[in-house]
């Protein structure tokens, strides 16, 4: 989703996703297969810790092949994408909370380097000190869960969703009790 939308790929480059931009855990394998056709060209995913985490048994076999490659996790501990959807569709978060996974120590388990950044700062150094690395890495990149990928365009039905997931939140959070209908509340008061 963001890549999409924010990578300046140019015409020297190659750009993958899965077909309708849909398929999740596609980015470690993907970047594996770009590697093994594209040898000598730098290779670099780009993936959600939820994605990440459905194939991240797949890094092994680019330390094992010595596949140079730089794969950053977008890590949220989150399936964010799916809460937003939740949220769209009028419904209250449930199942989407992922684990605090420490990726970049994962990467150095495994043979390969790993780098754990929180800032943009810290981002550049790292990717500036992965591409001089002889093998796989991966930068661990802490990202924000409220950053919502909101879609070019918000129809009304999704709009709707929202609002009656903000209503249901409010009951939930502040234990707000069912309240009874407006002509029962009137009568009370008559
Ligand atoms: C194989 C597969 N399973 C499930 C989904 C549904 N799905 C779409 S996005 C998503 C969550 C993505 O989470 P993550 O990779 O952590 O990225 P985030 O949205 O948090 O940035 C899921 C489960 C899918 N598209 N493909
Ligand atoms: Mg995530």
């Amino acid at each position: 989703m963001w890549s999409t939308r924010y990578l300046h790929i140019g015409t020297e480059n190659r750009f993958l996703t899965s077909a309708w931009l849909g398929t999740l855990g596609c980015a470690l394998p993907g970047a594996i297969a770009a590697k093994r056709a594209y040898p000598d060209k730098p290779v670099i995913a780009l993936t959600g810790d939820g994605g990440f985490s459905m194939v991240m048994q797949d890094f092994v076999t680019a330390v094992h092949y010595k596949m140079k490659m730089i794969v950053i996790v977008l890590n949220n501990q989150e399936l964010s994408f799916i809460k937003y959807e939740q949220q769209s569709a009028g419904e209250l978060n449930y199942a989407i909370d992922l684990p605090n996974i420490d990726y970049a120590g994962f990467a150095e388990n495994c043979g390969g380097k790993g780098y754990h950044v929180e800032t943009r700062e810290e981002l550049e150094r790292a990717l500036e000190k992965a591409e001089q690395d002889n093998v796989p890495v991966i930068i661990d990149a802490y990202v924000d869960p409220d950053a919502a990928p909101l879609p070019g365009k918000i129809v009304w039905e999704e709009a709707k969703g929202y609002l009656s997931f903000e209503g249901k939140e409010l009951k939930e959070k502040h234990r707000i009790a069912k309240m009874p209908p407006l002509k029962t509340i009137i009568r009370r008061f008559s």
